[in-house]
Parts: structure tokens; sequence; C-alpha cells
């Protein structure tokens, strides 16, 4: 049961509006993200006993094979945004094109949205996610795919909701990440992560270790170095990894470490998503004092070439993320001794 003080996510929203001047159009897309994770933690919940588990036969446009519970969190996210003009467009990873939204036409946001991460996790009840970012129209009169290609940095909101033993929304709008929690008797997302900061290191690493023998020789040094035995800075480093990349990236958040994807084989260029799952998670880790890389070069700072466009991606506690850095830059000698 939620105390008496408890601060709702609008109310938390109207704060932030006076506080820094964040736009009230903004707060409401926000809100109404809010609504679309209730309307999927909903559905996530109860869908083994309403025919929704399993595949559906398709494939995406990144070449996944959609479950039945992907192409509904996509239809509710759109429906959430169809008819109230509240954003101009969106992409999403379940739609190959862009999609523009009538109602919004006059709108000053754009939406890009992973309406369901962590896929493979649907059938044994594991974790899932939503990830978004909101970016403002560059300008008006292009298409949509042209006004939303821009770096992350342009970003002027982005989260995540993670679908756990909670529901949890956190989200950023450039003044600090706040976490919040759905009360389900109250229908409501109360403040219960507030200002959240990741930890400088930590001494868990994510990444799917299955890869090892397909990723640079870097990075499995990399590798060696984490569960190599050094009291002093806490290794061997544990492993975790779940298979949603939300699940994977709140532990490091809250409790510090990294989660990497390396290109591999079947991903020479990387796997993950650069406008739907890479951008917006760097907005909210870089808010909590966390980094996201390429391995090269800042997430935030690269220019989309393509609305799915995938690239390499590591993100979490600062020193690590710096650490993996000099791995893939070949100085492991210097690396090695932080
Ligand atoms: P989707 O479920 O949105 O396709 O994303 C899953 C994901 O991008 C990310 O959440 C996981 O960390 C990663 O893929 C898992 O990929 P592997 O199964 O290749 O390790």
């Amino acid at each position: 049961m939620a105390s008496p003080v408890a601060v709702t996510l609008s109310q938390h929203l109207l704060a932030e509006e006076q506080k820094h001047a964040v736009s009230p159009e903004l707060s409401r897309i926000l809100i109404q993200i809010g609504y679309a994770a209730k309307v999927l933690a909903r559905e996530f919940t109860r869908a083994a006993l309403v025919g929704k588990l399993g595949l559906i036969g398709d494939k995406n446009a990144t070449g996944d094979y959609q479950k039945k519970l992907d192409v509904y969190a996509n239809d509710a996210v759109i429906e959430a945004f169809s008819d109230n003009g509240l954003v101009a467009g969106m992409v999403s990873e379940e739609l190959e094109k862009e999609k523009e939204i009538a109602s919004g036409s006059s709108s000053d946001y754009l939406m890009c949205i992973d309406p369901l991460d962590g896929s493979s996790n649907t059938d044994i009840n594991g974790a899932l996610g939503t990830i978004f970012g909101i970016r403002r129209r560059a300008k008006r009169g292009g298409t949509i795919a042209e006004e939303v290609l821009r770096p992350g940095s342009e970003q002027v909101a982005a989260g995540y909701v993670m679908y756990s033993n909670s529901t949890l929304l956190v989200y950023t709008a450039g003044h600090g990440a706040h976490g919040f929690t759905l009360d389900r008797e109250l229908g409501e997302f109360i403040l219960s992560h507030e200002n959240i900061r990741c930890p400088a290191r930590g001494h868990y690493y994510s990444g799917n270790l299955g890869k090892f023998y397909e990723w640079p020789a870097e990075i499995r040094k990399y590798i060696e170095y984490l569960t190599d035995h050094d009291a002093s800075t806490r290794r061997p480093y544990s492993l975790r990894y779940s298979g949603a990349l939300v699940g994977d990236l709140h532990r490091s958040l809250i409790e510090g470490g990294i989660y990497f994807y390396p290109p591999d084989t079947s991903h020479p260029t990387g796997k993950l998503r650069l406008m739907y799952e890479c951008a917006p998670l760097a907005m909210v880790v870089e808010q909590a004092g966390g980094s996201a890389s390429t391995g090269e070069r800042r997430i935030l700072d690269v220019r989309p070439e393509s609305i799915h466009q995938q690239i390499p991606f590591v993100i979490g506690s600062a020193a690590d993320v710096a650490l993996y850095e000099h791995f893939l830059s070949g100085q492991r000698s210097v690396a090695a001794k932080s």
C-alpha cells in the first residue's frame, strides 16, 4: 500500500515542469507512456491465460521472429498514441517503416520505441521491458524518417519500463533519472527511486558468453581480466545475463556493473538497435552518472543512418565502460592497472 505522502508520476512531472521548465506536452507524453505500461503490465501478467504466449510466425524489420506479445505490445503502444495528438510519428522495432500519426501532425515530438524488449523471455516468465526515447522534431516539412535521424544527444526524454516482480518505470527529461513503481491497487506509478545514481564501478557483467569465440580478441582478453582473481579490484566479477537488456541494464544502474553486446559473426556491426534501445538507455544512464558507448565512441554522439541501425553497445558504470574501451583499443596494459 502506498504511503499517504506518495508522489505519483503525474505529480512528479508537474513539479519538474515548474522546477526545470519541462514542457507540459512532454509531461503528457510521459504520462501516456505510463498508461501504455499499465496496459502492457496487465497483459504480460495474464498472457499464459489468454493465449498470448508463443510465436506469431513472422520476422520483424531486424530479422527477429515476432512473438504474439511483440505484436500485442506494438499495437497497444500505437493505440495509446493514435488519437491524442501527442506525437507526430513513431519509430518502433516492430514496424518496418516509421509511422506518421495523423492526429499529431502539429506536435513537436517524435517517439522511438521498443515496445517489448526481451521477447525470448515471454514464454519462460522472465523479465521484460519497454524502451523509449522522445525527440523534438528537427524541422517541419521533412519526412518523419528524415526528422528522426538525429544523434541521441538531441533526445529530450527517454526511459524504460521493467516488468518483473514489480513494474518499474524509469525516465529522464534531462534532470536526473527517476524511477516509479506501479502500485497495482492504486493503478498509479509511485516515485520509488528518486535521482538514481549509478555506482562508478560494479562487480557484475552481462554479455552473451555463448558468443565468446565470435568476439574480437580484445573483448576476450577483457573477459579474462574480469574473471581473473584480484581482491583489490573485486575480481572476479559475477556474471548476470537475463536475455532482456532492460533487466541487465537496471541491475548495473542500481548496483553498478556493465552490459555489452559486441559485434559477432551473425551481427558484424552489432545487434542492438541504436534508435530505440541504445540511445534512450544511454541518456538514462548518463543522467545517473554512468556511461554508454559503442566501445569506441559515446552512443549519444552517433548520428543514425537508418531507423533500425544496429551498433555495438556497452553501457553501465563509468569506470567499467572506460576499462572496456581501453581493452578494445588494445591498451590492455594501461587498462589492467586501473
Ligand atoms: P528484443 O526482444 O527487443 O528483440 O531484444 C532482445 C535483445 O535486444 C536484448 O534485450 C537482449 O539483451 C539481447 O537481445 C539478447 O540477445 P541474445 O539472445 O543474442 O544474447
